[in-house]
């Protein structure tokens, strides 16, 4: 569920909460990472102490997928952030802040590379003007084409709250997203019990300040769990290759194939599937816009 520094908080199938040590030698399986165990890792464990709920863990069970951050300092080293998660919640808002286009395309493409299937809220209905709402609507279309759901909601006015609810029952969710879009409000509006902090946004920069610092697991009704963290809001890209990139737009990979050069970047070659698609409209121009600014390397972590 957590860890604070050599502890880690382990959910007990019953539901229980036990405070776990790793056994002595533990050997960090396959990946290159600097920590052994992250948020939603499933683990085994042997009781240590009943009486003070601890125990001591032994085994990691593989992972169905996770979310590794390429370190700063040792570059062959990532940090794993999570694992075994059903699904990406992003919350994005118009204005207050404003989430770019290039921002979730990024997002997306790093939770296809991860496996992770994504939802996509648009929070903070309220304060949109028609336009706005209008615009929106346009968007949420785009996004739902290409398979990914999309949400309506204001945390504030009460909008939109049960499908938000809904579409978390039963499932480990990571809720993604710059700070100040809401996070913290809209999970405290299904799961008052949480009381999660929540910031004003400084307005002067119209961003929003952090108020939590590490990856925590939170179950909000039995078996509907979230995992809430400021360093999962932007997935980097993790080690993904240029050539690999169109193959996670949704709308490029299913005309991967078509275009006349089966090493296609879909950027100044000619007979192009891609490019002909955004020629006739099939594929958004924004969504070529993130692809080529992901495939010419320009700056993936903005
Ligand atoms: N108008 C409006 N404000 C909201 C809404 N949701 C959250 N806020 C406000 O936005 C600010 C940041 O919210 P917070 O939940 O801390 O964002 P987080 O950083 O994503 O967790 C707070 O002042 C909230 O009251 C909404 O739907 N409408
Ligand atoms: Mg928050
Ligand atoms: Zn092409």
């Amino acid at each position: 569920m957590r860890s604070t520094g050599s502890w880690y908080e382990v959910r007990t199938t019953e539901g229980s909460i036990l405070q776990c040590r790793l056994k002595g030698k533990f050997k960090i399986k396959d990946l290159k990472v600097t920590n052994p165990i992250a948020v939603g890792d499933k683990v085994a464990y042997d009781i240590e102490n009943e009486t003070e709920n601890t125990g001591i863990i032994y085994d990691i069970l593989p992972r169905d997928n996770y979310i590794i951050r390429k370190s700063v300092h040792k570059t062959a080293h990532g940090h794993l952030l999570a694992s075994n998660i059903d699904q990406a919640v992003l919350i994005v808002t118009l204005t207050f802040p404003r989430t770019s286009l290039g921002f979730i395309d990024r997002f997306l493409v790093s939770a296809e590379s991860f496996r992770i299937p994504t939802v996509l809220v648009f929070n903070k209905l309220d304060v949109l003007t028609e336009e706005q709402v209008a615009y929106q609507e346009e968007l949420a279309d785009l996004y739902e084409s290409m398979g990914y759901r999309c949400l309506f909601t204001s945390a504030t006015n009460n909008i939109g709250v049960a499908a938000f609810k809904e579409i978390l029952e039963g499932k480990v969710s990571l809720i993604a997203g710059h700070s100040g879009v809401g996070k913290s409000t809209l999970v405290n509006t299904i799961a008052p019990d949480l009381d999660l902090p929540t910031s004003e946004i400084s307005t002067f920069a119209n961003k929003g300040v952090h108020t939590t610092t590490f990856a925590e697991m939170f179950e909000i009704s039995t078996g509907t769990f979230i995992i809430d963290s400021p360093g999962i809001k932007e997935l980097g890209l993790a080690d993904i290759e240029k050539e690999e990139i169109s193959h996670y737009f949704p709308e490029m990979r299913e005309l991967l194939g078509e275009c006349r050069f089966h090493n296609c970047m879909h950027i100044d070659e000619p007979k192009c599937a891609v490019k002909e698609a955004v020629v006739e409209g099939t594929i958004a121009e924004s969504r070529y816009a993130s692809y080529l600014s992901m495939a010419l390397g320009e700056d993936n972590r903005k």
